[in-house]
């Protein structure tokens, strides 16, 4: 058997790198907007794209345009802290999380672009013998449900994740935890990546520096959006702007239900492997796993005060580095290499909404909060779902916006960590 010649020799690498790189095939083409399209998403990050690539795929509609006012994945999609798993507590969430991870299981191959999603297993944990109660109640409602998940003794965490401190006398000692050995990490820039190249090869059109700022109604129905391109008309829309979707139904003239927060991340420098499971404090909202490239990545809960800064509060920094810390003091030394934040959009029942808007022709897909990464395959197949039929899938339905109304809650604040 021959070896494959590879498609880019060292030489070539360099010769492109010299020459301004002008031989690289662009992943996706950056066309003009046309006029008017058949179904047009606002929002190209990971729900958008993942939403174009389903409209193309499952429905066969390809005259499609994705607009993005910045950068694709640029939102909450490249600054996210990419925990992927299904471990909710309502049926209706463990139904749709669950759908997405089976999807992220097989997304590589079937985007046949490397989303490196590593099934490491994520781990919560609990500090008292009240939180190991809570993390039971999830763990017995996802057995029912069929989804695999179960607890884990003080022993065996220690066990598995050697690093963590094991006295009984601190602020956060160890008392048990759950895991969901499905549940993992991924590329994010890689899921946004994929879906955009997969779809632009679908005929897509993904249009990016293009700024939506209004929305011509013409007998109760979106005729077209006002972008900083030009008006664009479509048949159907769909927004997907995370932490933008108030101030974008503000403009198609409803409001939303949902409070636009800072979420932090920060990495450390790497290290040599030393981490092997995401772990995660729901007490104390702090989290870390480790980066293929031995960074620790390192999360928290949301900021106190709404906000649409993407930066966060030093404060805040101080509160999840000192968790981490007391969790695993041997990462005392190491020294922090970047911050930054995100604007999340949260609803009052910590659940997604994915259905109609009051604008017959407006689809939604937003509230995912803290949360809304391990959803991307998963939503941006229900909001293809309900731009093309005008109904909703069996797995969006309990996620409408009129559960608002009738109060029919989908209550995951205790879903875990950064979900409060
Ligand atoms: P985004 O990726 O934010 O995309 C929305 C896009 O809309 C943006 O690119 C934006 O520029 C564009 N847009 C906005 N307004 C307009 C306009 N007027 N015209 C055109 N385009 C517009 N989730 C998890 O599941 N696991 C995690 O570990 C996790 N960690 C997180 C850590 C942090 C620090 C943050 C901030 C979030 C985290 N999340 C996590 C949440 C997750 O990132 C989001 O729920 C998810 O990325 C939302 O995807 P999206 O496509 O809806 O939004
Ligand atoms: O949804 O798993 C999650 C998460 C962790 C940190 C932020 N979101």
């Amino acid at each position: 058997m021959t070896a494959r010649k590879p498609r880019y020799s060292a030489l070539a690498l360099l010769r492109e790198g010299l020459r301004g790189q002008r031989g690289w095939t662009p992943a996706w083409h950056s066309p003009e907007p046309k006029r008017r399209y058949d179904a047009v998403i606002i929002g190209g990050g990971g729900h958008g794209l993942s939403a174009a690539y389903h409209l193309a795929k499952d429905h066969g509609i390809t005259n499609v345009a994705v607009i993005e006012k910045a950068w694709l994945g640029g939102g909450n999609t490249g600054r996210n802290t990419t925990i992927i798993r299904s471990n909710y507590f309502n049926r209706a969430s463990q139904d749709i999380y669950d759908a997405s991870v089976n999807i992220y299981e097989g997304l590589s191959r079937e985007l046949n672009y490397n989303i490196m999603f590593s099934q490491r297993g994520s781990i919560e944990l609990a500090h008292s013998a009240a939180e190991m109660e809570g993390l039971r109640r999830v763990v017995n409602a996802m057995q029912v449900s069929g989804i695999e998940s179960s607890l884990l003794s003080r022993d065996e965490v220690l066990a598995m994740v050697p690093l963590l401190n094991p006295s009984p006398d601190c602020r956060w000692p160890v008392v048990g935890a759950a895991i969901q050995r499905r549940a993992g990490v991924a590329r994010h820039d890689a899921v946004a990546w994929g879906y955009a190249r997969a779809a632009d090869g679908m005929g897509v059109d993904i249009i990016q520096s293009c700024d939506v700022t209004g929305f011509r109604i013409e007998g109760g129905r979106v005729k077209a959006v006002e972008t900083s391109r030009g008006v664009i008309e479509a048949e159907v829309f769909g927004m997907a702007v995370a932490g933008a979707s108030p101030e974008l139904a503000r403009l198609a003239g409803f409001q939303l239900p949902l409070l636009c927060v800072t979420l932090q991340a920060m990495v450390s420098e790497p290290l040599k492997p030393c981490l092997h499971h995401v772990v995660a404090s729901t007490p104390n909202g702090a989290y870390v796993s480790q980066s293929d490239k031995g960074e620790l990545v390192i999360g928290g809960g949301l900021e106190p005060v709404p906000s649409f800064a993407r930066r966060g509060d030093l404060r805040k920094t101080a509160e999840v580095i000192a968790s981490v810390v007391e969790m695993f003091p041997a990462f005392s030394t190491l020294k922090l290499m970047r911050q930054w934040g995100g604007t999340v959009d949260t609803s009052p029942d910590n659940s997604p909404i994915l259905g109609p808007s009051p604008v017959p022709n407006l689809y939604l897909n937003c509230g995912w909060g803290t949360g809304g990464f391990k959803a991307v395959p998963i939503g941006g197949k229900m909001l293809a779902h309900l731009m093309a039929t005008g109904r909703h899938h069996r797995l969006s339905a309990p996620f409408g916006l009129e559960r608002f109304e009738s109060g029919r809650l989908i209550d995951e604040a205790h879903a875990g960590v950064a979900h409060d």
